[in-house]
C-alpha cells in the first residue's frame, strides 16, 4: 500500500511526506489515534480548527492536518482556543499538545477551562518530560527520576492530570497510552462526541529524552511497560496506595453531562437582548 492509499491519508495536507519526530516516538500513534476518531465519526478536516503550543507534540496539526490549524505560543494554546470556541461556537476545536505546554506553563489555562466547561477536546500528549528542550523535568516527571536537570533523581511530586482535570470539573476525562491505541482512540472519539470539555490524557513514550536519560530505555520497552504497569481504572478503585505504588490508572476517569460555556454564554446574551 502505498503512502497516497492510506484510509487516513485525507486527513492530511498533501504536501507533507514525512513526521517531524524521532524514530520510536509515540507522537505518531496519537496523531493516528485522532484521525481514526475524527474518520470514524465521518467528520470533514473543514468542520475543526486545531489548536497547538509548543514542543515536539505541538508539531501534530501543523504540519500533518489538512485543516485550519494554530499553531500559538508556549502554554497558551487552550487561551486561543478559548476565544475560536467562544467566536465560532458551531466549530469542532481541538487543542493538541504536551505535558509541558498544558500542565506547566499552561496549568492555570488547563484547570479553568476545565471548570468553565468550554466545549473543546483536549489530547495532552504526556511524556512525563519537556522533550523538544533537551529532556528538562517536568511536573509531570516522576519522582526520583533522572533527567538532564534532575541528574541526581527528581525532587519533586508529579501531577496526576486526569485526577487534576477531573477535579477542575471537565465534562469526559479518560487516560490511555501508546500502548492502548484502540482504546485511546476511542476516548478521543468519546471526547468529541461530548458536548463540554474533554480531556483525554495519552501517556506516550519519548526514547530520545527520557528513555535515555531515565534508563527506560528503547521505545519497545517503553511500550512494554506501559502495558505491564497499566491497571483500569475500576481495578484501580479497589487496591490501597501501596498497591497502586508504580503503576499507571488507564480508563475512564469522568463521564458526565453539565451546562456548557458557550450556551452559557449564549443565554446570557439572549437575556441581555442581543442575539450574536
Ligand atoms: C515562554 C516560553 N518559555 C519556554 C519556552 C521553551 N520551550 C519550548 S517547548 C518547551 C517544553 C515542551 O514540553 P512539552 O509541552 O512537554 O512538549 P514535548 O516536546 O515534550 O512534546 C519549552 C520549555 C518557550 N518556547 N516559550
Ligand atoms: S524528542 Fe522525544 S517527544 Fe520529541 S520527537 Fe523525539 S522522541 Fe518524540
Ligand atoms: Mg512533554
Amino acid at each position: 500500500m502505498t503512502a497516497a492509499e492510506h484510509p487516513l491519508r485525507k486527513h492530511m495536507r498533501p504536501h507533507v511526506t514525512r513526521t517531524t519526530t524521532c524514530p520510536g516516538c509515540g507522537i505518531g500513534t496519537v496523531s493516528q489515534a485522532i484521525l481514526r476518531a475524527v474518520d470514524s465519526l465521518g467528520l470533514s478536516m473543514d468542520d475543526f480548527v486545531f489548536v497547538a503550543g509548543i514542543g515536539c507534540s505541538a508539531w501534530i496539526p501543523t504540519p500533518l492536518y489538512n485543516a485550519d490549524t494554530l499553531h500559538t505560543t508556549h502554554g497558551r494554546p487552550i487561551a486561543f482556543a478559548t476565544g475560536v470556541k467562544a467566536s465560532l461556537p458551531d466549530k469542532r476545536v481541538m487543542v493538541l499538545s504536551g505535558d509541558g505546554d498544558l500542565s506547566a506553563i499552561g496549568g492555570n489555562h488547563l484547570i479553568h477551562a476545565a471548570r468553565r466547561n468550554i466545549d473543546l477536546t483536549v489530547v495532552l500528549v504526556n511524556n512525563s518530560i519537556y522533550g523538544m528542550t533537551g529532556g528538562q523535568a517536568a511536573p509531570t516527571t516522576p519522582m526520583n527520576t533522572r533527567t538532564v536537570t534532575s541528574p541526581y533523581g527528581f525532587t519533586e511530586h508529579a501531577f496526576d492530570l486526569s485526577e487534576l482535570v477531573k477535579a477542575a470539573g471537565a465534562s469526559y476525562v479518560a487516560r490511555w497510552t501508546t500502548a492502548h491505541p484502540v482504546q485511546l482512540s476511542r476516548a478521543v472519539k468519546t471526547g468529541l462526541e461530548k458536548k463540554g470539555f474533554s480531556f483525554i490524557e495519552a501517556v506516550s513514550q519519548c526514547p530520545v529524552q527520557y528513555g535515555r536519560a531515565s534508563k527506560l530505555g528503547s521505545a519497545r520497552a517503553m511500550i512494554k511497560r506501559y502495558k505491564e504497569i497499566s491497571v483500569p481504572v475500576k481495578k484501580a478503585s479497589a487496591m490501597s496506595p501501596e498497591e497502586l505504588a508504580g503503576k499507571l490508572v488507564v480508563g475512564e476517569f469522568q463521564n458526565v453531562d453539565k451546562k456548557e460555556f458557550t450556551a452559557a454564554l449564549a443565554e446570557a446574551r439572549a437575556i441581555a437582548g442581543g442575539k450574536n
